[in-house]
């Protein structure tokens, strides 16, 4: 398959795995239907959740700093849609989920769906990137990554347990049975 483009009439299926995020509008409910959504998106037998993390919001320059705490999850799926057109069924939950895109990066949102990996494939469009770039460093996704893929590599390589030993989970609550 081409990085980004369509797949061939019966590709295979391919893993990937998806974070969510949401820090508005009541977002435990949120990421809970998140994950009902994402679930219709997967070959049968291949849908696998993490427990759910509450963290402080990691804020850009431009964003609000005073903005409610995020609760994430990761999904992992098998699925035959293409990264675009993945990318594109991912947008459409955000939009159901009342996603405003107000141009704020980091911004609060009711609903944040990035895809983390795509198979072994790394892509670098305008549009999609694929490692998500800040995957390495983020705790709210590697503890929550780990949990549902433990033998993980990245496709450069990089061990999965590696990278969570060497993350700070400083400030990540994992939400046990909530
Ligand atoms: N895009 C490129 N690569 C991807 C990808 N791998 N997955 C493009 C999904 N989208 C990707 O996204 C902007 C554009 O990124 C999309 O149109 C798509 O074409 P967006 O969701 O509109 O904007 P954003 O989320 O504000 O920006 P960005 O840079 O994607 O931010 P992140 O990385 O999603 O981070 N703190 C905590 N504690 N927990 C969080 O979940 N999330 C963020 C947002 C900030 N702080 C956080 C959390
Ligand atoms: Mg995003």
């Amino acid at each position: 398959m081409s990085a980004g483009g369509a797949s061939p009439a019966g590709a295979e299926a391919v893993q990937v795995y998806v974070g969510i995020g949401s820090n508005l509008d009541d977002p435990h409910a949120q990421v809970r239907r998140a994950i009902a959504a994402l679930s219709e998106l997967a070959e049968a037998d291949s849908f696998v959740v993490s427990s759910l993390y509450r963290s402080a919001p990691l804020i850009s320059s431009d964003a609000p700093a005073d903005q409610p705490d995020y609760i994430n999850a990761v999904v992992g799926l098998r699925t035959r849609l293409a990264p675009l057109d993945l990318l594109a069924r991912l947008q459409a939950v955000e939009q159901a989920q009342g996603r405003v895109r107000d141009g704020v990066r980091w911004g609060p949102r009711t609903l944040d769906l990035d895809i983390l990996l795509y198979g072994d494939e790394i892509i670098a469009q305008e549009t999609l990137r694929v490692p998500h770039p800040e995957l390495g460093e983020r705790a709210f996704v590697l503890y929550p990554l780990l949990e549902i893929a433990p033998g993980l590599c990245l496709p450069d390589g990089r061990r999965l347990e590696a990278l969570v030993a060497a993350c700070a989970a400083a400030g990540l609550e994992k939400l046990e049975g909530k």
